[in-house]
């Protein structure tokens, strides 16, 4: 099956509905910040996969380098080697999956094209490869286009913005131009503030307030707040899976603004508070 056949457009993922929809985080990597390590094993990866579905996962994420503050990059053939026998594996015991590639590099995403993926998440949003933006148009998927200040090595180190909501709206709106004039379909865009990419407590918690000024680009709106660090200096919890709560939250309170793309590890909590926010929102107002 080449490519073009399993790429979905508006027509393959947006007509389940306006959403929302939840991408389950798949990371084969062996330093992930809350699950490096557990699904390097296709078969283990390939139960995994089974699992995240079952509980209501729409995309399947995978991605073959950790962008956790501090992290190294690994090479494209590395990333290839981790990323294309999973997703083969995930393909072949559920062929009817969405699975998205995390990846800012063309070569990688390529390969999980072929391999079967249908979208592809980009965290620098087309700025880390210059052959990506036509790898995109050419094969006319989905995109996630986010936003990051600085690079996942340091950007943690001193964020500093003028006005960070404003500033994260107009990188994605630039962003999107770029894509759109390069050929990539607008309906083919999501959006997404990068929560935790260059940003401090503050920052990060003035995006998730504010998120009607993304959702006002006409874009759909990804959130990626899942176990990040941000939750435990709420709650405390210091151990990122045990962070369920504090994401489950995030997810809520993103949702009632406009937000339909949530990108989380614990697929069932999430789907249910989802649900849950639908009912009452969809309840009559007096
Ligand atoms: N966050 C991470 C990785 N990829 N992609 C998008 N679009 N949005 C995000 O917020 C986002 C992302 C980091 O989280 P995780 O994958 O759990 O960890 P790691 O980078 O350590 O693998």
């Amino acid at each position: 099956m080449g490519r073009t056949a399993r790429n979905i457009g508006r027509a393959g993922i947006f007509t389940a509905g306006p959403g929302p929809f939840i991408v389950g985080i798949f990371n084969v990597t062996p330093d992930s910040f809350s699950d490096g390590g557990d699904f390097l094993d296709p078969e283990a990866a390939a139960e995994h996969a089974a699992a995240m579905l079952d509980e209501g996962a729409d995309v399947l994420d995978v991605g073959g380098e950790s962008t956790r503050p501090g992290s190294d990059p690994v090479s494209q053939e590395e990333e290839i080697r981790r990323v294309v026998p999973v997703l083969e594996r995930i393909l072949s015991v559920r062929p009817e999956a969405l699975i998205s590639v995390d990846t800012y590099r063309a070569g990688t995403a390529t390969a999980a094209l072929e391999a079967g993926a249908s979208l592809v998440n980009d965290v620098t949003a087309l700025r880390g490869d210059p052959r990506m933006v036509s790898e995109i148009e050419e094969a006319a998927c989905p995109v996630i286009l986010m936003h990051m200040q600085g690079d996942p090595k340091t950007m943690q180190k001193d964020p500093h913005y003028e006005d960070v909501v404003r500033e994260v709206r107009d990188f994605l709106a630039e962003r999107a131009e770029y894509a759109v004039t390069a050929g990539v379909r607008p309906e083919n865009i999501i959006v997404d503030p990068g929560i935790g990419f260059g940003k401090n407590f503050g920052h990060n918690l003035a995006l998730l307030h504010n998120l009607d000024a993304i959702v006002d680009l006409g874009f759909p709106v990804l959130i990626g707040a899942s176990r990040k660090r941000f939750l435990e200096r709420i709650t405390g919890v210091q151990v990122a899976r045990d962070r369920v709560s504090g994401t489950v939250a995030t997810t809520v309170l993103a949702y009632e603004q406009g937000a339909t793309f949530f990108r989380v590890h614990d697929v069932r909590a999430n789907r249910e508070a989802l649900a849950v926010a639908e009912a009452v929102l969809h309840a009559p107002r007096r």
